[in-house]
């Protein structure tokens, strides 16, 4: 008997030793302490023994069993503390470790654009108005003096909601508002999105931006509009650019005119953005109709005009030398990103 309680103490040390667990700690104490565990079977047994036999191996019994508990107590401290630390491992916070990098986004070069011709225009004292892009008939045409059989008006260039209302195509709409809520002076750009009934190519897109402008004041003349409009394309193309106005024809302008900019590419000698001219056309212009100040029940003996249509797109293309307008709306990262 006392040979298997040596058996019993030794087994269970070396069992101990290999534990990793607390489950396995317990399984130990169970088996060899539990209700039908190895010592409690012996100690159960030594009724059969005689008294001297029972004492000896009782002391005995006594002594392997507090010699157990005692090795099960420091094995089940030291696994719980071996757990405890594999835990805080696990969890350590490394606050020196570089952080994971943030995808910021980038300005899209359209907006860009907007950006860069509004504060032009903002330093030389105009203001920044906006509308909406489903307009009534009456401002997208009728208040700027394209009357009823205006070739713009056909179905085939515009996109019509229903007989009254449209999908803007151009912003003086939102111009046309201004006249009709203020009195002059009136110094108002409108930047903002513009559609065409148009098939997409490398020039035309169904959908495109438009800053347009107007000035109405007391003795405003072409002058006004030539100095605005020249000072504005050496802000934006560089202080060397020169400016040349030809004739044109708009119906809420009279007199029309487009200006060319020289080439900011080659100066002026002729490469493969101007196309071999020297300039570039860059955008529509003129004194304002007297028959679209009245909408605005303005003075037209008093007051006068000028106004103007830049499209954001066509300008983009140019400064970035981007050659297909569909590269704006794809979206592609790899295009949008060079913009940075
Ligand atoms: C172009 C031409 C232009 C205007 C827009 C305008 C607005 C009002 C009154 C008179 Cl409220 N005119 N806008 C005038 C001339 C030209 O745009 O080719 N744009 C890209």
């Amino acid at each position: 008997m006392q040979a298997q309680l040596n058996r019993i103490l030794e087994e269970a040390k070396s069992q101990l030793q290999a534990a990793e667990t607390l489950a396995q700690v317990d399984e130990i104490r169970v088996k060899v302490l539990g209700k039908k565990g190895q010592l409690t079977e012996i100690l159960r047994g030594m009724g059969k023994l005689s008294p001297e036999e029972r004492k000896v191996t009782g002391q005995m019994a006594n002594s392997v069993r507090a010699e157990i508990e005692g090795m099960l107590e420091e094995k089940f401290e030291a696994v719980k503390k071996a757990a405890k630390e594999a835990q805080f491992a696990a969890e350590k916070i490394d606050v020196t470790e570089p952080g994971k990098d943030i995808n910021v986004g980038v300005k899209h070069p359209v907006t860009i654009t907007i950006e860069e011709i509004s504060k032009v225009f903002m330093n030389m004292g105009f203001s920044i108005v906006e509308g909406p892009e489903v307009e009534t008939v009456f401002n997208n045409f009728d208040g700027l003096n394209a009357g009823p059989n205006h070739p713009a008006r056909d179905m085939t260039d515009t996109f019509y909601i229903t007989e009254d209302i449209l999908l803007r195509t151009q912003t003086s709409t939102v111009q046309v508002r201004t006249l009709q809520k203020q009195q002059p002076p009136i110094k108002v750009i409108a930047p903002g999105r513009t559609f065409r009934c148009d098939t997409p190519d490398a020039t035309h897109s169904p959908m495109f931006h438009q800053i347009e402008g107007l000035v109405v004041d007391e003795g405003i003349t072409m002058a006004d509009l030539k100095g605005t409009l020249d000072s504005f394309a050496k802000q934006l193309f560089g202080p060397e650019t020169k400016t040349k106005f030809r004739p044109h024809h708009f119906p809420f302008t009279e007199p029309s005119a487009e200006m060319d900019v020289s080439c900011f590419k080659c100066g002026g000698k002729g490469c493969r953005v101007c196309k071999g001219s020297g300039w570039i056309e860059i955008l529509g212009c003129g004194m304002v109709h007297p028959n679209v100040l009245k909408v605005g029940n303005i003075d037209t003996e008093k007051y006068t005009g000028f106004a103007f249509g830049i499209g954001v797109e066509r300008v983009a293309m140019l400064k970035y030398g981007v050659d297909d307008i569909r590269l704006f709306y794809e979206n592609d990262m790899r295009f949008i990103n060079q913009f940075k």
